[in-house]
């Protein structure tokens, strides 16, 4: 039996270099701890598959919220954990590695944000999820890719909206709802934008039947979005594939939902829109790391009460839109 005491006597010899054991490491520790472990849509295979539920930020939030357990092993990216700390207050939330950032989120600093108000004083501040919980505090709602068109239009027309941090999805948002008066932050995921109208185009050519679904962060706005048989989040991504009679279907978003894809449609291909769209901060997290993590309860993620009490608005704000 696999126990924390049995991982850490290991002798060097007998390390864990093997994915499958140390896969079944992980499930046993889990079990051990008394945790539960949610992976991003976008995290490697081998972490989807000792995960306990995969979606996206805001569903892994919400799943995390109605379980049992007292830790939940985030895996995924920094933002994304402290989402759920803000909704699972109560919780302990770990991360495999406290480097594994998102430099969306990184692009906009909450004093930035304060800067652009009094620049805007009868601005509303929209934030896309990926902010990290101090930008979070200075503004007045939040969306994702799922519900940010709702999120647009619950606001009174004729308001001034900020948006940040991700330009692309910001245009996408403010085509789709004809709102004019939306100024947009120039934050882009360089994950996205390595997509580019040329490589799409040449896919294309070569799946001429395959359905083209793209995310709204895509760089490649102009062109392949007029292209684009679906804009979807990544959940919706998911789904879509899965009703769609399409056989062939060509994914603009981060390489790692084709894992997913393909294990719950074995019978569908999927070609990613470019292979370098691929997200270094979610690939850090490792099965290896994951087992750590366990063992020693690292790296635990926690937010300033004063800010994690601002911070929570704007979430709640968007969650009681139902959207
Ligand atoms: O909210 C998320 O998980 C992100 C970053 C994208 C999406 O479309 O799901």
């Amino acid at each position: 039996m696999v126990t924390i005491t049995s991982v850490l006597d290991r002798k060097p010899s007998a390390r864990l270099d093997d994915r499958a054991r140390l896969a079944d490491s992980i499930r046993a520790l889990k079990q051990e701890r008394g945790a539960v472990i949610v992976a991003h849509n976008y995290q490697a295979g081998e972490i989807q598959d000792v995960a306990d539920f995969i979606g996206d930020s805001l569903k892994l939030a919400q799943y995390a919220r109605t379980v049992r357990e007292e830790i939940i092993l985030f895996c995924g990216v920094y933002f994304m954990a402290e989402t759920v700390v803000l909704l699972c207050p109560t919780k302990t939330v770990l991360v495999p590695d406290l480097a594994a950032g998102c430099s969306l989120a990184d692009m906009v600093t909450a004093e930035q944000v304060r800067d652009w108000k009094a620049a805007h004083p009868a601005g509303v501040v929209v934030a896309y999820v990926n902010t990290s919980a101090a930008v979070k505090a200075e503004c007045d709602l939040c969306c994702t890719s799922a519900n940010g068109v709702e999120v647009i239009q619950s606001i009174p027309p004729e308001t001034e909206i900020l948006f940040i941090p991700d330009f692309y999805l910001g245009s996408y948002l403010k085509a789709q709802t004809k709102r004019h008066t939306m100024q947009l932050w120039k934050g882009y995921c360089p994950a996205h934008v390595a997509i580019t109208p040329e490589g799409v185009d040449r896919l294309r050519d070569s799946y001429p039947e395959a359905e083209f679904l793209m995310h709204p962060e895509c760089g490649c706005l102009t062109k392949s979005m007029a292209l684009a048989d679906r804009i979807l989040s990544t959940d919706a991504m998911v789904h879509y594939v899965k009703q769609s009679p399409a056989q062939e279907f060509i994914i603009a978003t981060d390489v790692g939902i084709l894992y997913r894809m393909r294990k719950e449609n074995p019978t569908k291909r999927f070609y990613p829109a470019s292979d370098a769209a691929s997200c270094q901060h979610m690939r850090r997290n490792t099965l290896d790391k994951l087992v750590q993590s366990l063992i020693h309860l690292e790296y635990r993620v926690t937010v300033d009460p004063a800010v994690a009490e601002r911070a929570r608005q704007p979430i709640e704000r968007m969650l009681a839109l139902a959207v």
